[in-house]
């Protein structure tokens, strides 16, 4: 296993729409593994393969406390979604920065384990949020694009600034 960078967020990488995985390789059961370990190590509770510059259909997510309960959702397709949210949401692409999002409250989403394994999540909560949040990666939008044109701007500024700061 590996902790691998995560890309931050103005990289023009992130913004690059994933493809479906065509086969379930070992070398997708690693990647699956490295993700893991990179947003446990994070910390985070969610992590699409976007973030880590690998451009395909994967996200994990751990929302329990214990970090005993990971999902791994390969070609994660959204089926149906209901109600609405406003939470606040943080991304490890975007360290420091929190604000609030509306969702959908209830999202339904079918995809296969990292057995190849068909599967149908529903979910609500903070997990909703979640699988709304890593979909997103993986059509190339980072949460704060959700924002006001002028907190975007003041985020981007303020991330620049902090990059400049450490090199
Ligand atoms: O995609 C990501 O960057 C992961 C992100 C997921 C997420 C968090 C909150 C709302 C929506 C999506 C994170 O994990 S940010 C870090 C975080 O929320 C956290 C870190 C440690 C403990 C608990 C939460
Ligand atoms: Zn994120």
């Amino acid at each position: 296993m590996a902790i691998l960078p995560i890309l931050q967020y103005p990289d023009e990488r992130l913004h690059k729409v994933a493809k479906k995985v065509e086969s379930i390789t070992a070398a997708t059961r690693k990647l699956v593994s490295d993700m893991a370990e990179t947003m446990y190590a994070a910390p985070g509770i969610g992590m699409a393969a976007t973030q880590i510059d690998v451009h395909q259909r994967i996200i994990v997510i751990d929302v329990s406390e214990a970090h005993d309960a990971l999902l791994v959702l390969i070609n994660p397709e959204l089926i149906a979604s209901s109600g609405e949210s406003k939470c606040e949401e943080g991304c490890l692409s975007v360290p420091g920065i929190y604000d609030k999002v509306e969702r959908a409250e209830r999202v339904t989403v079918s995809a296969l384990n990292a057995k190849g394994e068909k599967f149908t999540l529903e979910a609500e909560g903070l997990l909703a949020v979640c699988v709304q949040h890593e979909m997103d990666h993986l059509q190339g939008k980072v949460f704060v694009e959700h924002l006001s044109h002028l907190k975007q701007v003041r985020i981007r500024n303020k991330l620049k600034k902090r990059l400049r700061e450490t090199m």
